[in-house]
């Protein structure tokens, strides 16, 4: 299986009942992956919000990814980690959390792509693809043209992240990228099950997706 595939990451608007359910319901209809990310709670709600993800992922299969904060990955034994630039450097990261663990990194220029390839990394998380009003401070905007040329760059597998949903998926999808990472596109959904399924149909229609080595 591709973990990329369908990546959820979560929205930090919503409450602790909407986001398990939100979650339960994504993992029905086929997500790979779940990142929790938190921008303004403090830790130990941060906590408090991963530990109840963590129990509706269990026995999925589904990895489960702290963004940001290799303290709070540590402390609930989550599958990983994702970072920001701004975040604990991969490679600190990377000695904390052991050989064991999934770790991303977002990239959002073209500078910080031609870095990547000595970092200890599991993935790029490619930001943005298009603006988004769920991450209003993105600069660089990498479109369907970036990304192409992102995939020809790098053997890592890619993660697209940013204003994609069922209107443009079919283009990203031609570009053959690994995975597609949604916030608005499933937990903003009327009925996050069917959105996701809804999702998952057109993904699976691309015969051209790149799978991991
Ligand atoms: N990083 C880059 S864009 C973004 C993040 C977390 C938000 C993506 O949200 P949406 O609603 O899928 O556009
Ligand atoms: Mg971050």
């Amino acid at each position: 299986m591709n973990p990329y595939q369908l990546y959820l990451v979560t929205d930090e608007q919503l409450g602790l009942k909407a986001l398990t359910h939100i979650v339960r319901e994504a993992v029905k209809s086929g997500v790979t992956m779940v990142q929790i990310r938190e921008k303004h709670h403090d830790v130990r709600a941060f906590i408090e919000r991963a530990s109840a993800v963590k129990d509706v992922l269990k026995g999925s299969g589904v990895p489960l990814i702290i963004n940001d904060r290799v303290d709070v990955a540590l402390a609930i034994d989550a599958d990983g980690v994702h970072l920001g630039q701004s975040d604990m450097p991969a490679r600190l990261a990377r000695q904390l959390i052991g050989p064991n663990k999934l770790l991303g990194l977002s990239i959002e220029s073209h500078q910080q792509l031609a870095s990547v390839h000595d970092l200890p990394i599991d993935y790029i998380g490619l930001s943005a693809i298009f603006a988004t009003p769920t991450k209003t401070d993105t600069r660089h905007h990498w479109g369907i043209d970036g990304l192409t040329s992102a995939l020809q760059t790098t053997s890592l597998p890619i993660v697209a992240i940013g204003g994609i949903n069922i209107n443009n998926l079919k283009d990203i999808v031609a570009t053959g990228v690994h995975g597609v990472a949604l916030v608005s596109a499933i937990c903003q959904a009327d009925d996050p099950r069917a959105a996701t399924e809804q999702i998952k149909t057109l993904l699976q229609y691309n015969h051209s997706q790149r799978v991991p080595a």
